[in-house]
């Protein structure tokens, strides 16, 4: 089973990742967490991607979809693969198909979750105060949040097309979403 958990900037997608990685055994790949690791180490593409990152861009698919490569290859054999913030452009899904293919496998299923553009400022305000992530201000926030209408959202008629995007009401706790998010999985299984 590969998964993709798409929604915009502090839908939760991070947060019910490590959920089901615990509880299926998953493997997550969030390029989120890449690239803030990289920034962390003090790498020449941490330096690269620190500035796109704070202004709320969206660092270049060529990136990204070289690190997801490359952790595919890592993770060769894992039983399924949690695609977290990934992918976020029509160029990186294509390319996301091009890999697993490649390894003959494709992507399964993805779960949207949908929250109110009001409700995602809340979280990321608490965020802020309580982690003090850079990216985490209204300003950067707003952009962050253009940017996923513009390049991200158009992915949904794509994946819905295939008939294997699945919606769910992430307005709730976070126990609540995770229920929501099994419960689309059962019934889709
Ligand atoms: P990400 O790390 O993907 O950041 P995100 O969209 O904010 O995260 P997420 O939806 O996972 O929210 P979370 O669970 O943490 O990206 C950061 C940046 O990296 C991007 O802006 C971009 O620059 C770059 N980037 C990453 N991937 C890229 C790609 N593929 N292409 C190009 N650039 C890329 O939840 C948010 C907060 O809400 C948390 O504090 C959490 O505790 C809280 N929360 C979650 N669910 C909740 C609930 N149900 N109720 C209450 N609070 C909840």
């Amino acid at each position: 089973m590969n998964l993709i958990l798409f929604g915009p900037p502090a839908a939760g997608k991070g947060t019910q990742a490590k959920r089901l990685v615990e509880e299926r055994g998953f493997v997550q790949l969030s390029t989120g967490d890449m690239l803030r690791a990289a920034r962390a180490s003090g790498s020449e593409l941490g330096e690269k991607v620190a500035k796109i990152m704070d202004e709320g861009g969206l660092v270049s698919d060529e990136i990204v979809i070289a690190l997801i490569d490359e952790q595919l290859e890592v993770q060769a054999g894992a039983p399924g693969f949690i695609f977290d913030g990934f992918p976020r452009t029509v160029g990186q899904a294509d390319a996301l198909d091009r890999l697993l293919e490649s390894r003959g496998n494709a992507v399964n299923r993805v779960v949207r979750i949908l929250v109110d553009d009001d409700k995602l400022l809340a979280r990321v305000t608490k965020r802020f105060e309580e982690q003090g992530r850079k990216d985490d201000n209204p300003e950067t926030f707003s952009k962050r949040l253009e940017k996923y209408y513009e390049d991200t959202a158009p992915l949904v008629p794509i994946y819905a097309e295939r008939g294997i995007l699945v919606e769910v009401d992430g307005m709730g706790s976070i126990e609540a979403v995770a229920a929501a998010i099994d419960a689309a999985l059962k019934e889709t299984a």
